[in-house]
């Protein structure tokens, strides 16, 4: 078995800048630079086969290159606590298009839909025992936070180890957009 998810890459100065946003949060876990990204479609546990049917299926998207901006910032929470710190995307059609096909290849490929709706976001940090009080100045402080505008021109299937000192993702597969021109795109 194998944990898979999809996801846009982010360029190098983009992580650094959004290191910049690390404060005093108490319980917050920072994620490192090297492991931010923007996930597209978390898959979960796979068998080999299935593994291989996703990948088949996104080497068929064929999409445009087009621009992504991260701005703001927010939280999730669940059961009263806060979960995780993140950095949002500016309103963004051609992302949520690009998004509901990947959706759509990963059901063709036998996956079961996902349920919750797709909310773009980077996660700057994991929390533990925090209220959602206690990280309101931090996301008060970067609610108006605009990076440059980048531009994705691949999207990469990545796998995820879990660690003692947290996640590491391993980029399986990188797949371009713009160079591809499929028979069967619909
Ligand atoms: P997160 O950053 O919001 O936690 C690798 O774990 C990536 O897949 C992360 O970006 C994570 O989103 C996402 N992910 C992990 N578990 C998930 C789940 N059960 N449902 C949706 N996304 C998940």
């Amino acid at each position: 078995m194998i944990r898979l998810f999809v996801a846009f890459d982010l360029p190098a100065e983009l992580r650094v800048r959004l290191t910049g946003l690390r404060g005093q949060v108490p319980g917050a876990r920072w994620i490192p630079a090297e492991s931010m990204h923007l996930t597209l479609r978390y898959i979960g546990e796979v068998n080999e086969d299935v593994a291989e049917d996703v990948h088949d299926a996104l080497g068929r998207v064929a999409d445009d290159p087009f621009e992504i901006q991260v701005s703001g910032v927010g939280h999730f929470e669940s059961r009263g606590q806060v979960r995780a710190l993140w950095a949002g995307v500016t309103r963004n059609e051609a992302l949520a298009r690009f998004q509901a096909r990947i959706e759509t290849v990963c059901q063709r490929a036998g996956l079961a839909p996902e349920s919750r709706r797709f909310h773009p976001h980077v996660t700057l940090a994991r929390c533990r025992d925090t209220s959602p009080a206690r990280v309101a100045p931090f996301v008060a402080e970067h609610a108006g936070f605009q990076a440059p505008p980048f531009q994705v021109g691949s999207f990469v299937l990545y796998s995820s180890n879990l660690g003692r000192s947290g996640s590491s993702y391993i980029p399986e597969v990188t797949y371009p957009l713009g160079s591809y021109v499929s028979a069967d795109q619909d």
